[in-house]
């Protein structure tokens, strides 16, 4: 039995096949899992999530020392819960309907089950008034199902991606069992105060609760906070990387194969219809056929991190992007040089810090994001103040990282207007925008993210200061 129990759609680990034909496990070092691992260790936690792949074995194992616990996923499963609910439905949805949300009765009976039995898995694991922390849009039924079946735990809830206003929230037609869901959890974590606000004016007016400001008074007796916990990075863990000689000399090659243009522009993204990268290169390629700067000047390098790849849209996003590059570097190219290099991978963590010290620009511009790490993992590694960042409105990081070139993603010519002036700043101008964002950064990290949000989880119920309505 577990003091601290996190529950996630994934595990830090995958499940790989090893040369002799056994099992074997890769640990994929995520920013949660950074967060995560100190408090695990020190409250001897367990994280239950699922490992990739259709394999049935649930059996508890450690992976550098930390329990982990493997839930299964048939195919049925993956199709219907995973790419079906969760990235054909709720993604879209929460992300401002970029995308047009679809609404399948056999989606969210899977979605209902597969919760089910994340609940299930973590009743039986945690130990008597323990501590158990849920993860993300996968599992927002969870908090309640968890409840039910334990009500002596202390149950926390996070999500990691935006929470749509009503107008948008509405369509959903399993709107009020997504809310019950969510309101098993002691306290709901947003990223934005905007989110937290959204979700408790829903509560109202579709469950039907009192709330005043960030509260949620249940029937039962029983109060949930919702409130803001903006997500971050582990600064100083960059900043080393980045300092690295071999991640240094690794950037001075990469910039050298590029042709040592004088600026280098760079997107890191996953491959997903949310983050732009379509408008972004559109933008950069006809500032550079306005003649602001050519193929010798500057060079813009997307990576593009394969993603969902089974969903539909996804197929098609994919085609529609190296349909563009491809005839921008037909238009604007020249022979060793085209505009853009992209790059349809993913690389390791140091190959990323050398991908972020060799650029000048990065440009982040999505149409909707929760936070985005990408913005602030590029800042961290600016330890000598220079470089720009290109940041969309529409990113979470925009409230916390003011100092960047913020844009509007659906305005073109707002975005070119915002890469010629990173490219035409002045070193000082950059470095004093630098400077600020890498302080925000590095005194916000993704520690203080997760000590702050189990502090005010150990506090709800304890300590409010309204009394609470009595009609
Ligand atoms: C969701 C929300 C929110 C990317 N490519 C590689 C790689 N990465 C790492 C980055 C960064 C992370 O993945 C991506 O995080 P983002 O925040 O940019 O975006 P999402 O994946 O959409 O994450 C987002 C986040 O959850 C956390 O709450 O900020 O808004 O959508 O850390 O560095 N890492 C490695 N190789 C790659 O090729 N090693």
């Amino acid at each position: 039995m577990f003091d601290l129990v996190i529950v996630a759609n994934r595990l830090p680990v995958d499940r790989i096949k090893l040369p002799d034909g056994s099992n074997g496990w890769r640990t994929s070092p995520g920013g949660l899992v950074t967060a995560i691992e100190p408090v695990m260790r020190s409250n001897h936690g367990v994280w239950i999530g699922w490992p990739g792949g259709t394999d049935g074995d649930e059996e508890l194992f450690q992976a550098d020392g930390l329990d982990l616990a493997p839930m299964s996923m048939s195919a049925e499963e993956i199709e219907l819960f995973y790419e079906g609910f969760s990235n054909g439905c709720l993604w879209p949805l929460y992300h401002d309907v970029v995308v047009k949300p679809e609404f399948h009765r056999e989606w969210w009976d899977s979605y209902v089950s597969v919760n089910r039995r994340f609940a299930e898995k973590a009743a039986s694991l945690a130990a008597e008034g323990a501590t158990v922390w849920v993860q993300d849009y996968q599992l927002q039924l969870v908090p309640q199902m968890l409840r039910d079946l334990r009500p002596d735990l202390r149950i926390g809830f996070y999500l990691h991606i935006p929470f749509p206003p009503a107008e948008l929230f509405q369509q959903l037609p399993w709107r009020r069992q997504i809310l019950e869901g969510l309101l098993g959890a002691d306290l709901v974590g947003f990223q934005l105060p905007g989110a937290a606000q959204n979700f408790v004016r829903l509560v109202r007016q579709r469950v039907g609760h009192k709330t005043h400001r960030d509260l949620v008074y249940l029937p039962d007796g029983r109060t949930v906070r919702a409130a803001a916990f903006p997500i971050s990075i582990d600064a100083k863990g960059f900043e080393d990387m980045a300092r690295d000689p071999e991640v240094e000399s690794r950037a001075e090659e990469i910039r050298e194969a590029l042709g040592s243009p004088r600026t280098v522009f760079l997107g890191v993204d996953r491959l997903d219809y949310t983050k732009g990268i379509f408008a972004r290169l559109r933008a950069f390629s006809e500032v550079m056929k306005e003649g602001h700067f050519g193929v010798e000047d500057a060079v813009f390098v997307q990576v593009a991190v394969p993603s969902r790849e089974q969903v539909e849209e996804y197929r098609i996003l994919r085609d529609e992007i190296e349909r563009l590059v491809g005839r921008i570097n037909g238009d604007l190219g020249e022979i060793g040089r085209p505009a853009i290099h992209y790059l349809h991978s993913s690389y390791p963590r140091a190959e990323m810090a050398a991908l972020y010290r060799m650029a000048d620009i990065m440009v982040v511009t999505p149409y909707r994001d929760g936070m985005n790490l990408v913005a602030k993992e590029y800042v961290a590694t600016r330890f000598e103040n220079d470089g720009a960042l290109v940041l969309s409105e529409f990113a979470g990081a925009a409230e916390e990282l003011r100092q960047a070139y913020l844009v509007n993603p659906h305005d073109i010519n707002g975005m070119k207007q915002a890469l010629r002036d990173a490219y035409d700043a002045s070193p000082k101008e950059s470095s004093k925008r630098m400077k600020a964002m890498r302080k925000t950064v590095t005194q916000n990290d993704v520690k203080a993210w997760a000590d702050s949000f189990l502090l005010a989880l150990s506090q709800v119920g304890t300590h409010e200061k309204e009394p609470r309505p009595t009609a």
